[in-house]
């Protein structure tokens, strides 16, 4: 078993104008794609954890063999964090969220618009390359985290439900040194329904 590059439910181009074309497809085709390669290479000589999920590996990380533990953090990550992204975003997104999860965020942070500002905080913050998330906890409770380079909430046994990239491969085609402005423009491409399917599952 090996992994593969999950499809896109949109075109490279449908994210206009708030992820430009050439970024969506570089970082769909050589960066995404490059998780994969080198994951299914870190996997190679073990099968029998090729027998485990994704989220498993993870969730497990601290168990694996130590030569492992990097390469499967990084590319195991990458793998996991790109799959979610792009499951959460689709062209004509963003508005509010909807559903259970709309009333979790405001039973949590009192209204959408403070998770959001905290959400951004922490899209803003993170030094260097990263993810901010939107994420459920073991008790079913929501949590706002970033986290450095690829690693993923699920090694903190968390389940992400909503994420944003903020590598700079992920924007500075478009919008160069300006993050701000590409997590202000990236909610108008969020897939709340996706978001909240994710957040039903999270909670079953
Ligand atoms: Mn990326």
């Amino acid at each position: 078993m090996s992994f593969e590059l999950p499809k896109l439910t949109f075109s490279y181009d449908s994210l206009e104008p708030y992820i430009d074309t050439k970024t969506m497809k570089i970082h769909y085709t050589k960066h995404h794609q490059g998780y994969v390669n080198k994951l299914n290479a870190a996997l190679e000589n073990h099968p029998t954890l090729q027998q485990q999920s994704l989220d498993e590996l993870l969730a497990n990380i601290k168990t694996l063999p130590q030569e492992l533990q990097i390469a499967i953090t990084n590319n195991g990550g990458g793998y996991a964090n790109h799959s979610l992204f792009w499951s959460i975003m689709k062209p004509n997104g963003g508005g509010k969220p909807v559903g259970s999860v709309a009333e979790k965020i405001i039973q949590t942070f009192g209204a959408f618009e403070s998770m959001q500002e905290r959400f951004n905080h922490n899209a803003k913050t993170v030094f260097g390359s990263g993810w901010s998330w939107l994420c459920v906890d073991k008790q079913g409770e929501l949590q706002l985290l970033s986290t450095p380079n690829q690693d993923s909430p699920i090694m903190q046994a968390l389940t992400p439900i909503m994420g944003l990239d903020v590598w700079e491969h992920a924007y500075y085609l478009m919008y160069q040194n300006r993050r701000p402005d590409y997590i202000n423009a990236w909610w108008h491409v969020v897939d709340w329904d996706m978001v909240e399917q994710r957040y039903r599952l999270a909670i079953k």
